[in-house]
């Protein structure tokens, strides 16, 4: 009943090959098992589909499940975890408090270090060593945080580890998982695309 009902499960994912937000939702897919549609969107001409299902933000990734739109990619994890729901590869804790905290660092993760080392590739001068810096002092902190664990929540992979692994190629536990390995993009290419994002923004090209 369960594999019919999966197979009625119509499961889009919107998103770019270099987003590492979109590497949030595909890793969180793949550790489901879930099988769903890959369309990769062109942001420098984004598609109507784009523009419907994330009108707000017009960013990916954007998971439609169902036809229905779900955008934000921590906002998605969650979702996946709700939705595919099991105890053996739940992202979150199930006690309260646990799952306030591991939140707490996602949205840390999130804010004080996966933005600022994306601005440290975006901006220049100044406003490129302020983010630097806060990128470097926040990334010790989560450091701390990780202390003597193999990840975030324990011995489990979850949220914050999702949230962080595609912006990192250091965290060699989490890359040995094979949802990461398959999601995870050459970095050489990555390199050569976030230069020529880079030069874009800055008006070099
Ligand atoms: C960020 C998504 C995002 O920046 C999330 O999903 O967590 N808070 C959101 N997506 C980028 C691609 S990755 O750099 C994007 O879609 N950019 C298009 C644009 O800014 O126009």
């Amino acid at each position: 009943m369960d594999s019919l009902k999966e197979d009625r499960e119509d499961v889009k994912l919107l998103t770019a090959w270099v987003s590492p937000y979109g590497m949030r939702a595909m890793i969180g897919l793949a550790e489901k098992g879930i099988k769903y549609e890959y369309v990769e969107q062109n942001l420098r001409d984004k598609s109507p589909l784009l523009l419907q299902m994330n009108p707000i933000h017009k960013k990916v990734p954007v998971l439609i499940h169902n036809g229905n739109p779900i955008s934000e990619s921590l906002i998605v994890l969650q979702y996946i975890d709700n939705v595919w729901n099991s105890p053996h590869t739940a992202f979150l804790p199930s006690h309260p408090y646990d799952r306030a905290i591991a939140l707490f660092w996602a949205d840390f993760a999130d804010k004080k270090v996966c933005f600022p080392g994306l601005e440290t590739f975006r901006t220049k001068g100044e406003v490129q060593e302020a983010a630097k810096c806060e990128f470097l002092q926040n990334l010790a902190i989560l450091e701390g945080e990780l202390k003597g664990k193999n990840y975030f929540g324990g011995d489990r992979f979850g949220l914050v580890d999702i949230a962080l692994t595609p912006f990192t190629s250091w965290f060699h536990r989490c890359l040995e998982r094979d949802s990461v390995k398959k999601t995870l993009p050459n970095p050489e290419k990555v390199l050569v695309t976030a230069t020529e994002i880079r030069k874009r923004r800055l008006g070099e090209i």
